[in-house]
């Protein structure tokens, strides 16, 4: 029975840490994230998930051998100017020795010392000199943070990153972080973490509350959080990207409720803004399918909840599915799913800019049983990878 309503409403941080917001936490000595395997005392959060800074674009530096300002031209850089190496050697890294930065006077300004040089990031345009490639992805902190129900897409999107930021290696071994649970799956590209979160609301739930303490304790900042799912398209064709708007529930209302100590508090499910209007904007380049904006309903299942006519049970004609459908459409609802409106609230609350990137698998005014062919869902589900990879692109100054 449903006691009282609580209101919490979404606040953004505007970028910063994360917010935590449970005054228990602080007094635990230790925090164990139970089903991501991982835990403050028995992993180095900060090390594996980094809280060194990178930033694109040029940048504005200073030359450690030679002391003068400098603007470095990494793509990928780190906050010092460049990486330095004795002048004949390797790094611990590995990376090949490179041309010193134009204009670097070596070690001048450090009498006595062994000529160093600058050991330019993959990225750098240092075309006349082999490019060393980025080999300690410690360097990167994690800025986005990718989700999707599915552990093996998830995989793939992390090995389709990997590739698309040009990071060394073929991307093939990765390793699960999470590899000690079959719960959840987890991977780490340089600056973007990939992860799985099973079907529904309890399922995304559960991993979000555990990720969003794993951002704290790793001190990351201004975190980008993105879904990247399946959905059924509402009067849209299949195949099309819908980047949610508005996330709302089964009656179409922007909010996600959950009973806590037997009250029902309801959450806000605002999304930012400004990130659709910039996934939207990367859409533009990619125009081999269509992409809109749209509202998002969020389901607690899949058959009767969706007002499907082949689950197990159905308690409802084609007429009043139909009906139902068209009103969601009506009120603005392009597609369906069974994550957003938890996803949305829990982000939001935390301070993560978040973002809901979904393909429509089928037009669900048109029928309810999926039947493209496996390589046509393959490439589908392919379609919110690229669109967020070339988002990620275009934020690191890649684009
Ligand atoms: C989309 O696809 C899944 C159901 O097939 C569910 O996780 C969702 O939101
Ligand atoms: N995922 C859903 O939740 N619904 C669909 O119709 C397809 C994928």
């Amino acid at each position: 029975p449903v006691r009282a309503a609580m209101t919490e409403t979404t606040r953004y941080s505007g970028g910063g840490f994360v917010h935590i917001k449970n005054p228990h936490l602080e007094a635990m000595d230790e925090d164990v994230l139970y089903h991501l395997d991982l835990g403050t005392k028995t992993h180095d959060l900060p090390a594996m998930f980094g809280d060194v800074k990178v930033t694109a674009g040029p940048q504005p530096g200073v030359c450690r051998p030679c002391a003068r300002p400098a603007v470095l031209p990494s793509l990928l850089a780190v906050p010092r100017p460049c990486v330095l190496i004795p002048d004949s050697g390797r790094s611990a890294a590995g990376a090949r020795s490179a041309p010193v930065q134009p204009g670097c006077a070596g070690s001048a300004a450090v009498p006595g010392a062994a000529p160093r040089r600058h050991i330019p990031l993959r990225a750098d345009p240092v075309p006349a000199d082999p490019v060393p490639a980025v080999t300690d992805t410690s360097a990167f902190y994690t800025q986005f943070v990718c989700v999707g129900g599915s552990p093996n897409r998830m995989r793939a999107f992390a090995q389709f990153v990997h590739k698309e930021l040009g990071l060394e290696g073929d991307g093939e071994d990765l390793a699960d972080i999470c590899a000690g649970t079959d719960r959840y799956a987890m991977y780490r590209v340089g600056p973007v973490l990939s992860i799985s979160h099973g079907m529904g609301i309890p399922s995304v739930s559960i991993m979000l509350h555990e990720l969003i303490k794993l951002l704290h304790h790793a001190k990351c900042r201004d975190v980008t959080i993105i879904r990247i799912g399946t959905s059924g398209g509402l009067g849209v064709q299949a195949g099309s990207v819908v980047i949610t708007d508005r996330a709302v529930d089964a009656c179409f209302q922007p909010r996600f409720e959950q009973v806590v100590l037997g009250d029902v508090v309801v959450r806000g499910t605002d999304l930012d803004g400004g990130l659709v209007e910039e996934l939207l904007a990367c859409s533009k380049d990619i125009p081999d399918f269509p992409t809109l904006v749209g509202h998002t309903m969020c389901t607690y299942d899949f058959y009767e909840g969706q007002g499907r006519l082949d689950g197990a049970l159905c308690s409802f004609s084609n007429e009043r599915k139909l009906e139902y459908l068209q009103r969601a459409h009506d009120a603005g609802v392009r597609n369906i799913e069974m994550e957003s409106t938890a996803f949305a609230a829990l982000c939001g609350l935390c301070g993560l800019r978040a973002a809901v990137v979904c393909v429509t698998l089928l037009d669900r005014l048109q029928g309810d049983q999926i039947r493209a062919s496996h390589a046509v869902l393959q490439e589908y589900q392919q379609r919110p990878q690229r669109l967020v990879a070339a988002y990620i692109r275009s934020r690191l100054g890649l684009g």
